[in-house]
């Protein structure tokens, strides 16, 4: 084995799931809601999911059989809070048994507060595009750390704000389903003003651990490249997206870097997938390059101010030699970057299990775990086993 293949001593091996991806029953969430709402856009209703709230032992158990140190999940805020200011004990302690099953198995969890789904009561009153929605997720938040901090590893605030925003107010594909320009601007300034103050809150423990964004990047590309037209339409489209959110992580302990595709934007707007490349079930390009590409792009941006992790990276495919292929590729470009200075500290796969991908149902599996969806029997499949090999490794093998 070549140095080149090695990560530095430390790098950390980690995949991923979140609540309603996984748990099964979240109905009093607005996705619950939205899968059943008249002309959804949801293919399939999350329903049961995963039933992982009660298998989250066996799921833990094998990541760690495979070979990982850490568990990236999240904790469901409408379980914990069903109604304003009613906090459920009996849902902290699941998650404080959740967490201590990761220790028992040699997993740090790394939690997420908030990872795409609000409760119902909370939506009834406004929802993310109204300030008062910060407020009510501070609440949560100090609740939660409170009652859980003690057990956590690492902890991520929001997941994937910008996406919360444009799908669910710029496009109309996520709840609450509007398109509505002024509404997805007011959502993103109260993501980021959620994510300012949360930091602080998150830091006050109990516990003492990490905290960080994660942000969904994609490779943007104007075509062409010296369309000044083109340029301007991707820088413009860059800034929301990604950049607005980067101005603010420079503080941080880590910034989470998830990547799945590229976005090509020319002079009249998305260009969508290019001639001759392959595209995955969710409809764009197979494009492993990006993590890379996104990688280089956070670090120059930031200055080198904030440590990154690949807190999700991931295919959704049928093809799982093909998955392998798109794992192998992906973390190549992440020895590339650390061999050039960049300081990228650990990678997640997403996602543990075959699971919810929102609203594309259960088609597209980007589990390293296949789950049969009657009889919730796990099986393992071969990127699962050659995935854990690389962790145990620590090396691209
Ligand atoms: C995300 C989403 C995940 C998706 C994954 C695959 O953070 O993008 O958090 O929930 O399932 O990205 O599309």
């Amino acid at each position: 084995m070549t140095s080149d293949t090695r990560f530095p001593d430390g790098f950390r091996w980690g995949t991923a799931t979140a609540a309603h991806q996984v748990e099964g029953g979240n109905w009093n969430n607005d996705w619950w809601a939205w899968e059943h709402a008249p002309g959804s856009p949801c293919e399939a209703p999350s329903g049961d999911a995963c039933d992982q709230w009660n298998r989250y032992d066996q799921d833990i158990a094998l990541c760690a059989a495979l070979g990982f140190d850490n568990y990236r999940f999240s904790i469901e805020w409408s379980r914990i809070e069903p109604e304003e200011g009613e906090f459920s004990s009996a849902a902290l302690d699941h998650y404080r048994r959740v967490m201590a099953a990761c220790h028992v198995h040699g997993i740090e969890p790394v939690v997420t507060f908030h990872h795409f789904t609000t409760p119902r009561w909370v939506v009834a009153e406004g929802g993310w595009h109204t300030p008062s929605t910060v407020d009510r997720f501070l609440r949560f938040a100090e609740r939660s750390v409170g009652a859980l901090g003690d057990l956590i590893g690492t902890a991520c605030t929001i997941n994937e704000p910008n996406i919360v925003s444009v799908m669910g107010y710029g496009l109309g594909l996520f709840p609450p389903g509007r398109v509505d320009r002024a509404e997805l601007e007011a959502a993103n300034v109260n993501f980021l003003d959620a994510h300012r103050r949360v930091v602080p809150v998150l830091k006050a423990g109990p516990g003492d651990f990490a905290v960080g964004l994660t942000l969904s990047m994609a490779d943007y590309q104007a075509v062409p490249d010296d369309d000044a037209d083109a340029v301007g339409r991707m820088e413009r489209e860059r800034r929301m997206m990604e950049d607005q959110f980067l101005d603010i992580v420079g503080d941080d302990d880590f910034l989470g870097v998830q990547v799945y595709s590229r976005t090509r934007i020319g002079p009249a707007g998305h260009l969508g997938p290019e001639a001759g490349v392959p595209t995955l079930p969710m409809g764009y390009e197979y494009w492993p390059q990006s993590l890379a590409a996104c990688l280089r792009r956070a670090w120059s941006y930031t200055s080198g101010s904030v440590p990154l992790v690949v807190t999700e990276n991931g295919i959704g495919t049928d093809d799982d030699a093909q998955r392998i292929e798109y794992v192998r590729t992906a973390l190549g470009g992440v020895l590339g970057c650390i061999a050039e200075g960049i300081d990228v500290r650990g990678y997640t796969y997403w996602s543990l299990l075959d699971n919810f991908e929102w609203a594309f149902g259960y088609r597209p599996r980007f589990g390293i775990i296949e789950v049969d969806r009657a009889t919730q029997a796990r099986t393992v499949k071969p990127s699962g086993q050659w995935l854990g090999a690389v962790a145990r490794a620590n090396a691209l093998t």
